[in-house]
């Protein structure tokens, strides 16, 4: 996609340099035509003069045999050396300087008072002179004792001549420029439209690529489309977090564990489908033994696919690039969640220099100049330029995964345009919406000197194009955990027998990250409103809250953790009765198939995050509910609202509409319970996580053979 600006920047050189050329030859042409214009004219008044004497030294003999005879005679005589036209008079002067004879029209300036004092010795004198008719040559010499002959040529003709020679040669000039110039622009334009309608049959293949809805994405597709598109190519993944942690326990064994990340949970099992390596930062307590001398470590357990390879950080360099930048600066900014981001200089330096060590890990695991490489999220902002001045044919794919903010809450970070301009090193920057490309678009359009390609979506920035699209991110389907075996009658009595919950006891869940962002502690809220206004369901109605701990070296989130649980115990207090507490709170890590265990178990789940990328907890309970049960309320401020239409969609902030939201998921008969589920799961099995990944590589595919095009195309140029 540079091949635009590359080309237009060729275009203009050409043009600067063929301008120069014609300045200068102008110029030269100019000098040189001065040069022989004062030549010429030397010439050709020297040959003038030499030939006016030859004539007149010719003809003295015999004007001095006429002097003193028939008037008659020696006039017949001037006349005859008149009789060139370009002499314009002839005159005889005495040697008292009177006339004796003179042709007519002879000029009066070079009457024989004006000569005579001049004419000295046999050769008499010659001079030029201009005259009101132009310039003239004068020639005199003596007639024995006599006196003298004057002879006086019209030399105008000779500027004539020049100027007429002078046009000639401007304009053979003027035409020869217009050539130089013309005819290199005309093909360069020839040559460029050609390249355009190539192009434009590219991107056009890349744009109106309908689509095969009967054609389900999965990892075969996957593996599919990337042997085909990028012939198998090995994938580079950068993200902060590793998809396996290795732990020490307490009794000294090694386990290993899945973050409670919804990156990793969309990107796992495209990882799986393609192979490659994935690039994190070892974070785990027995990460550094498990690595091999390269760093990197084969995964999944058991069924090795792929390689992780591992980053390590200093505490200093955590501190600054993840706890800070990332997390206290970067994700309150991009959430509508009133936490003030925090900017501090130092943590930038380090996030400047981290986003440089995992750039330099990303460029060694790549195995040729032009990998594919994805580049996951906020924490890595800059790796793109970084990556792209390394291995600048690169194809950098970057998937922010949670929102942008608009231009003016961008506004306020100190280093705005160096984020802008890192991202804008990739050559897919991927957002979960339209309305977050919009944001980027006026965040761009706002702080840096680009060009927005509207039309197709993109930003030019200094010869380099980045395409800025929406890539709706999802789950596997269908989904691993959700396979155990397990139905959803023996999860639910499982869960109910671990919460010691009656057999007729209604059951809700949230699974999150403890992250102010989840709305976590306005969902309990809604809850305690729920049995405020409903005391049927109290003492019947249990919500079971699992909360990843998260960034707990950070202030704002050990506040969240802190109210949350005072939350529990208030509403607990309030409404708890004879062993019922309303708020069960799991602060803990849970693996995925406990997670699966507790959606299928519950009668509603409540995704309540006052601003979220996605969201894939909703994804995954619609996912985890074959049986067709269950519903889903979910906030509108996610960006599966957006597809999961058939869910109960409310505002977390408004308690009322939430807890009606709750009571009316409780109440709803089974049938429209399946009629919803059935939907939102079949909006799921289309828009699964292998499509996410697929149509980005698929974009990705279609921008190196457009690029490839581009560069044969200018090349066969060059040597054209
Ligand atoms: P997250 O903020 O991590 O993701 P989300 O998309 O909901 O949010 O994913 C959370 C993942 O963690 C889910 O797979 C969930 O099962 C798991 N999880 C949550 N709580 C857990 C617990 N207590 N124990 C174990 N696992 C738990 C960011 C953005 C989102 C975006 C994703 C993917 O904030 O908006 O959807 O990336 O792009």
């Amino acid at each position: 996609m540079r091949y635009f600006s590359i080309e237009s920047s060729q275009m203009r050189r050409m043009a600067q340099f063929l301008l120069a050329l014609v300045l200068g030859l102008a110029l030269l042409t100019w000098a040189a035509s001065s040069v022989v214009r004062t030549t010429a004219q030397e010439w050709f008044e020297r040959d003038v003069n030499s030939r006016a004497r030859l004539a007149l030294a010719g003809a003295r003999p015999s004007l001095a045999a006429a002097w003193n005879g028939d008037p008659g005679a020696l006039r017949a005589q001037i006349v005859a050396l008149n009789r060139d036209e370009r002499v314009m008079g002839v005159a005889l002067c005495n040697a008292d300087f009177t006339v004796r004879a003179s042709t007519p029209g002879f000029p009066e300036a070079f009457g024989c008072w004006a000569v005579g004092s001049r004419v000295r010795g046999e050769d008499g004198w010659s001079s030029v002179a201009t005259l009101p008719t132009g310039r003239a040559s004068v020639n005199a010499v003596p007639v024995e004792e006599l006196g003298f002959a004057v002879l006086v040529q019209d030399l105008s003709y000779i500027e004539r001549r020049e100027s007429q020679a002078q046009t000639i040669l401007l304009v053979t000039f003027a035409l020869l420029a217009a050539l130089a110039l013309g005819v290199p622009m005309f093909v360069a334009r020839w040559v460029r439209s050609g390249r355009r309608a190539e192009l434009r049959k590219v991107r056009m293949e890349m744009e109106e690529q309908p689509e095969d809805s009967s054609l389900q994405w999965n990892a075969e597709r996957l593996k599919r489309t990337l042997n085909r598109h990028l012939h198998g190519e090995k994938i580079v993944i950068l993200s902060n977090r590793e998809p396996y942690l290795h732990v020490r326990k307490a009794d000294g064994s090694i386990e290993v564990q899945h973050p409670a990340s919804g990156l990793v949970t969309a990107l796992e099992p495209v990882m799986r489908a393609c192979s490659g390596t994935w690039v994190a930062h070892g974070a785990g307590s027995a990460d550094r033994e498990t690595v091999d001398r390269f760093d990197r470590v084969r995964v999944p357990p058991g069924e090795e696919s792929y390689d992780i390879r591992r980053v390590w950080l200093t505490e200093e360099q955590e501190q600054g690039y993840y706890y800070g930048f990332s997390n206290e600066g970067l994700w309150p900014l991009c959430h509508v969640a009133h936490a003030r981001p925090q900017f501090r200089a130092e943590d930038w330096r380090q996030y400047r220099e981290v986003n440089q060590k995992f750039a330099d890990a990303v460029c060694d695991e790549a195995d040729s100049d032009d990998p594919v490489i994805l580049v996951q999220d906020y924490h890595f902002a800059l790796a793109p330029a970084m990556i792209r001045k390394r291995l600048p044919a690169a194809t950098v794919i970057v998937f922010w995964h949670i929102p942008w903010p608009n231009a003016e809450r961008l506004g306020i970070c100190p280093w705005r345009d160096e984020l802008l301009e890192g991202l804008l090193g990739s050559s897919i920057l991927g957002f979960h919406t339209q309305l977050h490309c919009n944001n980027f678009f006026e965040a761009v359009d706002r702080y840096l000197e680009t060009r927005i390609d509207r039309e197709h979506h993109a930003v030019v920035r200094q010869g380099h194009r980045t395409l800025v699209r929406p890539y709706p991110i999802s789950i596997e389907w269908p989904v691993r955990w959700a396979e155990t075996g397990e139905t959803a009658a023996e999860s639910r009595a499982r869960v109910f027998a671990d919460l010691g919950l009656k057999p007729n006891a209604l059951l809700g869940v949230g699974v999150d990250r403890l992250d102010y962002t989840k709305g976590i502690e306005e969902r309990l809220e809604a809850v305690e409103t729920l049995l405020e206004r409903y005391p049927e369901f109290r003492g019947r109605f249990t919500f079971v809250q699992l909360a990843a701990p998260s960034r707990t070296k950070i202030e704002r989130y050990r506040l969240l953790n802190e109210s949350v649980e005072k939350l529990t115990e208030r509403i607990n207090a309030r409404f708890g009765q004879d062993g019922y507490s309303p708020i069960v709170l799991l602060r803990a890590h849970h693996e995925p198939p406990d997670v699966f265990r507790y959606f299928r178990a519950a009668d509603l789940c409540y995704v309540s995050s006052l601003h979220d990328g996605m969201n894939l907890v909703a994804k995954e309970f619609v996912a985890a509910r074959g049986d067709l049960k269950g519903v889903l309320v979910l906030s509108e401020f996610t960006g599966a609202a957006r597809e999961l239409t058939e869910a109960l969609i409310v505002n977390p902030y408004d308690m009322e509409a939430a807890s009606e939201a709750m009571m009316v998921a409780l109440t709803m008969p089974a049938e429209e319970q399946r009629d919803r589920m059935r939907s939102m799961r079949a909006v799921i099995t289309q828009f699964n996580v292998y499509r996410w990944a697929g149509k980005m590589l698929e974009d990705a595919a279609r921008l190196r053979s457009q690029e490839r095009v581009a560069s044969r195309l200018s090349a066969r140029s060059l040597v054209g």
